[in-house]
């Protein structure tokens, strides 16, 4: 308690002397939630993030959360000093999708209009004609479908699954997954409702489609924090990463909050529904972030590639608006 207490004092010491704000995401851990809370920084999904850091009239952006992120706050704000705990917080759709075997891919399919995910590469984007997060996926997708556009979507085939089903759009998917969200458990959570019968099941639609199915709210981060508050049920099933608790306890202080199951039986459950990055963004990695800055804590984004991907970017701001 001690040492924390000792780095939550020097972080805040330094977010001040570099004229810094914290922007946490949903998926990090409560104290670092709580930490940008206090502070004056934010709590949001990607897309709130974005824009909260890029109006917000500090110089230096903290961004805790995964390396996309990072990057698309410098991507909107090249003139701020962006820093992050760890370089090396990824993230698997990320990972899974490099940049020339998905170039590769758009330029084989020369008709589709190329929709990617926030969680991608500047590199990525910059291929890309819309970036678009989850919570304004399905309106964006209803849009360029009533235009006659056929679809790339990458590279979650579980969220591009679900858009297709939700606008009946002609949607081609690159393969990737979260490896968080692609572990929840259809029987298990169904054992678990039989459990808790009362209970709502909240998801987020980077699961599989199994466990979509058995929803009662499906949306993004903030969309299922609204549901939560919506929803008549006292208890609720969340399949999400479990970061997000902490703002969702916030929201209903009265209902009472499940982690969706991870693992059927027998098996063994590899992230828990937490992602193993964004718990890379402990109080000592920031506390360092701030400190030292440089190579292995700012973000940097090649001049040419950051004008390419603000234009796909730029669009999804303007449509969210
Ligand atoms: O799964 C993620 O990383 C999410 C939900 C990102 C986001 O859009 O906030
Ligand atoms: Fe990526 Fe999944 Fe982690 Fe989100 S939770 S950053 S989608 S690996």
């Amino acid at each position: 308690a001690d040492e924390k207490t000792f780095y939550k004092e020097k972080i805040k010491k330094l977010l001040k002397e570099r004229d810094a704000v914290m922007v946490a995401h949903y998926y990090t851990d409560p104290e670092i939630q709580a930490l940008a809370e206090e502070t004056g920084g934010i709590v949001a999904d990607s897309l709130e993030m974005a824009r909260f850091g890029s109006q917000h009239p500090a110089s230096t952006l903290l961004v805790a959360g995964v390396r996309f992120m990072g990057e698309t706050a410098k991507i909107l704000s090249p003139e701020k000093t962006v820093l992050m705990p760890t370089l090396n917080a990824e993230c698997s759709l990320d990972l899974g999708c490099p940049e020339q075997e998905f170039s590769d891919f758009c330029d084989s399919h020369p008709d589709r209009t190329v929709v990617v995910y926030a969680n991608t590469s500047a590199a990525v984007k910059a291929r890309a004609d819309w970036v678009v997060t989850s919570s304004i996926a399905v309106e964006l997708i209803e849009y360029l479908d009533s235009l006659g556009e056929k679809i790339i979507w990458a590279p979650d085939r579980h969220l591009g699954n679900y858009v297709r089903k939700q606008t009946g759009a002609d949607v081609l998917c690159w393969q990737g997954a979260c490896i968080v969200h692609d572990e929840f458990k259809t029987q298990a959570l169904t054992r678990m409702k039989g459990l808790y019968p009362d209970a709502a099941i909240l998801v987020h639609p980077e699961s599989p489609q199994a466990i979509v199915d058995m929803a009662d709210a499906v949306g993004s981060t903030s969309q299922l924090i609204q549901a939560a508050k919506t929803l008549p049920q006292k208890q609720l099933i969340v399949a999400t990463d479990r970061g997000i608790f902490y703002k969702m306890q916030q929201a209903c202080p009265d209902k009472e909050l499940f982690e969706a199951p991870t693992a059927g039986e027998g098996a063994s459950c590899r992230t828990c529904a937490h992602c193993p990055w964004m718990a890379m963004n402990g109080l000592k990695a920031i506390a360092e972030g701030l400190e030292h800055g440089g190579v292995a804590h700012a973000i940097e984004v090649d001049e040419a590639l950051r004008v390419k991907s603000l234009i796909p970017l730029n669009r999804m701001l303007d449509f969210a608006a």
